[in-house]
């Protein structure tokens, strides 16, 4: 897709791009966060590096892609619990992420999108992976896509004793979910399991339930869906977690990790009956296009 307003370097065919050109402490032209948007949805998870974002910043930049999610029990900044902070350093006893997941996909509405700017990173490692859910479901074999899109799931958080002695902000989720669903805005299917809050699907017996939630856990690990990122100081990520999962490698204890997070809200997920991937690509629908018939 031709970018007019910024420039976006993709970090592997599947998954990721690096955008250069944006300031996002600054104010952003409607045509530099249209591109931004369309970008997003193109690759999942976008880069942005040497960010010097004020957390008032960073907040804005969130609110343009809708009210921002509040998350059940991790600890914020600035007495503001839409500013989740990410830290770990030398007295952590566990790291933030270190299992594959989309936030809170336990949440009835789960967030749309996450942004995370580190203020400071280790010398070496604290690399976050993605992997791509739409790459995940198009692997599977078309008899094994009809069989998971007649199932939903239950999915479950209980963050007790993960965040310290921070008390948590809310009851913890629970949800059911399709197994596979549509995003609303490409309209692709996406796998929607994840091995940090994806507890059962509903539709077989407990067995049978965890043996394919296994090996559709394993099977989203697979490298050929993944990008991986270094990061810097001043590094910004934003993904779609409606079409991805993630994890972030803790190897670099004692050093210190940490920044802050704004999470936008989402809607429920659904699947879309009858929708047809191989022409997915095709379909997007993107912010830029939809404004430019619209006159804008
Ligand atoms: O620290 C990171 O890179 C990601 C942390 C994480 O998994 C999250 O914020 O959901």
């Amino acid at each position: 897709m031709p970018y007019r307003h910024i420039a976006v370097e993709p970090l592997t065919p599947t998954i990721g791009a690096t955008v250069h050109g944006v300031d996002l402490g600054a104010p952003l032209s409607e045509a530099a966060f249209r591109e931004i948007h369309d970008a997003w949805m193109e690759h999942c998870v976008l880069f942005f590096r040497d960010q010097a974002m004020t957390p008032e910043q960073h907040l804005a930049f969130g609110r343009r892609f809708g009210p921002l999610h509040i998350h059940p029990a991790a600890p914020y900044a600035h007495g503001n619990p839409e500013l989740m902070v990410i830290e770990t350093n030398r007295d952590s006893k566990r790291n933030n992420g270190s299992a594959w997941h989309s936030d809170v996909s336990a949440d009835e509405e789960p967030p749309l999108g996450t942004i995370l700017h580190l203020h400071e990173v280790p010398p070496q490692g604290g690399d976050t992976l993605w992997a791509n859910m739409y790459a995940a479901y198009e692997a599977l074999s078309p008899s094994l896509q009809a069989l998971l899109e007649r199932l939903t799931a239950q999915h479950a958080a209980d963050y007790t004793g993960v965040y310290g002695d921070h008390p948590p902000q809310r009851e913890f989720p629970r949800a059911v979910h399709p197994v596979v669903r549509t995003h609303p805005v490409t309209r692709r299917k996406a796998l929607f399991v994840n091995s940090s809050f994806t507890k059962r699907i509903q539709e077989l017996s407990v067995h049978e339930s965890r043996d394919l939630l296994d090996f559709l856990f394993e099977h989203v690990k697979h490298p050929a869906f993944q990008c991986r990122f270094h990061w810097g100081a001043g590094s910004v990520a934003m993904w779609d977690n409606r079409c991805t999962q993630h994890l972030a490698v803790w190897d670099y204890h004692p050093d210190t990790r940490r920044g802050l997070r704004v999470t936008v809200q989402g809607d429920r997920p659904f699947l879309e009956a009858g929708a047809d991937t191989s022409t997915a690509g095709a379909r997007v629908h993107t912010a830029t296009e939809a404004a430019e018939a619209a006159g804008g």
